[in-house]
């Protein structure tokens, strides 16, 4: 009677130790993981966090709950600081784009050097071949991990004031310009006076006519109806294209269970795919649906003959130069060979 009821006891004992260490490892898992973003759905950006946070619920069966923080909201809109938000633990994953990252992962302003990428394959060849794993491995080094790539796209400028064919027609124009100083060098070449801020102080500023222009991928300005802020004129120079990257804060990472890590990383890579094809909806066609929608919008569409670009790589060569070697002069020769070997 004793020794079972000692067994009992036991028993009992074992049980309440097995819960206090089941209820241990659930707490190591938050209820909520915060996911930064700048830009929402229904943009593409937005997208992908959607599409990433969807996956992960469906696929941890809800262990892993991600809610998406867009206008970068968890750091006040300042987006350039998201990386190091990221790495404190202030943020807990992140879908960012490569230019809001470069300040603190310098080798990022890659994809801001002008016209180093002439098409999608070029943007492919530097993000899925060994240059996006050199990339990975400098953003792990800054104290994040990546995951997988996604695409914000080729940032094309639109202005208040005229047609833009030839370096001269920026001459003067101010220009809201993106966080890295790269983008404030480029502008700066053009003759155009540059202002750099955040996509938050950005809208009113187009909206106020305090700037007179900006350069962002083409679904912005069809989802803000740019046109109605005074933008009348696009000119189609895809001088640049800012990859996304799915990430996680170490921290976080290692609270997750070997195989909830699978699962996650999978799920960006999976999203990732399916945003990239959303991006380049309507502009990978030959007849590039996108320009039309906004020609229909009432906006001056220009497209560049190959004369008239060149006038724009040979006035923004300097910056390539300069930017070089803050790059890293090698890493910058390994893309610019990627890009002449691509399969077209
Ligand atoms: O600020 C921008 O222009 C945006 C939304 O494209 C980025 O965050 C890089």
């Amino acid at each position: 009677m004793k020794i079972r009821r000692t067994l009992l006891g036991l028993a009992i004992a074992a049980t309440a130790l097995g819960f206090a260490t089941g209820a241990a490892a659930q707490a190591a898992y938050k209820a909520e993981y915060k996911l930064s973003l700048v830009l929402a759905p229904p943009t593409p950006w937005g997208q992908a966090g959607q599409l990433w946070a969807n996956l992960v619920k469906e696929r941890t069966q809800g262990r892993i709950n991600i809610k998406l923080y867009p206008g970068v909201s968890l750091i006040q809109g300042d987006q350039t600081r998201e990386f190091s938000a990221l790495r404190q633990g202030v943020i807990d994953m992140a879908v960012g784009s490569t230019i809001n990252w470069s300040p603190q992962v310098k080798q990022l302003n890659l994809f801001s050097m002008p016209f180093l990428m002439p098409d999608y394959a070029a943007v492919d060849a530097l993000t899925q071949g060994e240059v996006g794993a050199d990339l990975f491995k400098a953003i792990d080094k800054a104290g994040v991990l990546p995951l997988a790539w996604g695409e914000n796209g080729y940032r094309e400028v639109t202005n208040s004031k005229r047609a833009i064919r030839t370096p001269d027609d920026l001459k003067g124009m101010k220009i809201r310009v993106v966080g890295s100083p790269l983008f404030a060098d480029l502008f700066t070449a053009l003759g155009a006076n540059p202002t750099q801020m955040s996509w938050a102080d950005a809208q009113p500023a187009l909206a106020s006519g305090a700037v007179d222009g900006q350069e962002n991928p083409l679904f912005l300005f069809t989802v803000l109806k740019m046109q109605n802020v005074g933008q009348k004129f696009l000119t189609t120079w895809g001088y640049v294209a800012d990859p996304l990257i799915f990430v996680v804060n170490k921290e976080i990472w290692a609270s997750w269970t070997p195989a909830d890590q699978a699962i996650v990383k999978q799920a960006a890579i999976d999203a990732g795919k399916q945003e990239i094809a959303i991006a380049r909806k309507g502009l990978v066609e030959a007849d590039k649906p996108v320009y039309k929608d906004i020609a229909a919008m009432g906006v001056t569409v220009t497209q560049l003959t190959p004369d008239e670009r060149t006038a724009f790589v040979k006035a923004t060569r300097p910056v390539y130069e300069k930017w070089k070697p803050t790059i890293g002069a090698d890493l910058v020769t390994k893309a610019e060979k990627a890009i002449a070997a691509r399969k077209q």
